[in-house]
């Protein structure tokens, strides 16, 4: 297992050895090029703000957590217009290692008619998508970043249809928790929202970069290797709850929420004949073990390589 990770790192990762961010992002059928860390930054031109290393951020409150830099744009720093309620899909490096930890995504809207020049750091953010722990426990079970790595190392949010329009920062974030301190991976890219609504995020949506989390978040410090965590099924996922929610508290994500996984692939195996449990691996690629499920669930793909007892 080792020994693969690092004969991946070392094909995908030549300049260094580990980790990544986000390397791509895609909308509306437009693809956009990352930037390139280790690269020069002269003549850089991507919709990605500079990010400086693939080396993950250990400290949840470090200056540069908001966008992994100092927050500066860059001389031809571009700008990717996108639609009010459109999929916008962020691309991890291939093959991402970190199977353990939530999905983050968060919007900060811009002061005047760009971001260009503004510093990302001086923005406050809401969170328009997460992803916790999906199901099964939080020693044993599978996290957003999981399915991210089933997504092709991909992640698609949705842009919500009631922002209003404007200039907005947009911030992709991967946690990975197979190690303490927790992992921080942001990435931030720079939108213009067309066609959106009239629903500014209430005041308790709204944090800052450093300052939403702290590093004793429950969601940072949890440890997935105790005998606690082998049977715990709830995890606190770190920062404010989520645009468009009513509650104030930080959601906690229990293992139903899995609604959104589910798509247009259908079941495999109806017969609820089985002997795995709810929640349970059934399928997928690779999968050599049982496929039926306890009654009353049936096998449900939930992408290629995971098929899970709902
Ligand atoms: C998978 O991601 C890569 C970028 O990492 C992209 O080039 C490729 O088109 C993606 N494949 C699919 C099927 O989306
Ligand atoms: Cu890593």
């Amino acid at each position: 297992m080792l020994f693969q990770l690092l004969g991946i790192a070392l094909l995908a990762v030549p300049k260094a050895l580990a980790h990544g961010g986000v390397m791509a992002i895609s909308n509306g059928g437009n693809w956009y090029n990352g930037w390139q860390p280790y690269n020069s930054p002269t003549g850089q031109a991507s919709i990605i703000r500079p990010w400086a290393t693939y080396d993950p951020i250990t400290d949840a409150t470090a200056s540069t957590v908001h966008c992994n830099d100092d927050g500066t744009s860059p001389s031809l720093q571009m700008t990717a217009t996108v639609a009010a309620g459109s999929k916008i899909t962020g691309y991890w490096n291939q093959v991402w290692p970190h199977p353990y930890g939530p999905m983050l995504v968060y919007l900060a809207q811009c002061p005047g008619t760009t971001c260009t020049g503004v510093n990302t750091r001086s923005l406050k953010w809401f969170k328009i998508d997460e992803a916790g722990l999906l199901s099964g426990t939080v020693g044993k079970g599978y996290w957003g970043s999981g399915k991210m790595i089933d997504s092709n190392c991909s992640w698609t949010s949705t842009i919500p249809s009631t922002v209003p329009s404007g200039p907005y920062m947009i911030r992709f974030e991967t946690i990975a928790l197979h190690s303490l301190p927790a992992q921080l991976y942001p990435e931030c890219a720079q939108l213009q929202i067309t066609g959106g609504g009239n629903v500014s995020p209430s005041s308790s949506q709204l944090v800052s970069f450093p300052g939403a989390y702290s590093n004793s978040d429950p969601g940072l410090t949890v440890n997935l290797y105790t005998n606690e965590a082998m049977t715990q099924t709830t995890y606190i996922i770190p920062g404010p709850p989520l645009y468009g929610s009513s509650s104030n508290p930080s959601s906690t994500q229990a293992p139903p929420t899995t609604t959104k996984t589910t798509t247009s692939s259908g079941p495999t195996n109806t017969g609820s004949t089985g002997t795995i449990a709810q929640y349970g691996q059934c399928g997928g690629i690779g999968w050599t073990g049982p496929t039926g499920c306890v009654s009353p669930y049936t096998c449900t793909v939930v992408n290629p390589y995971y098929s899970q007892c709902l």
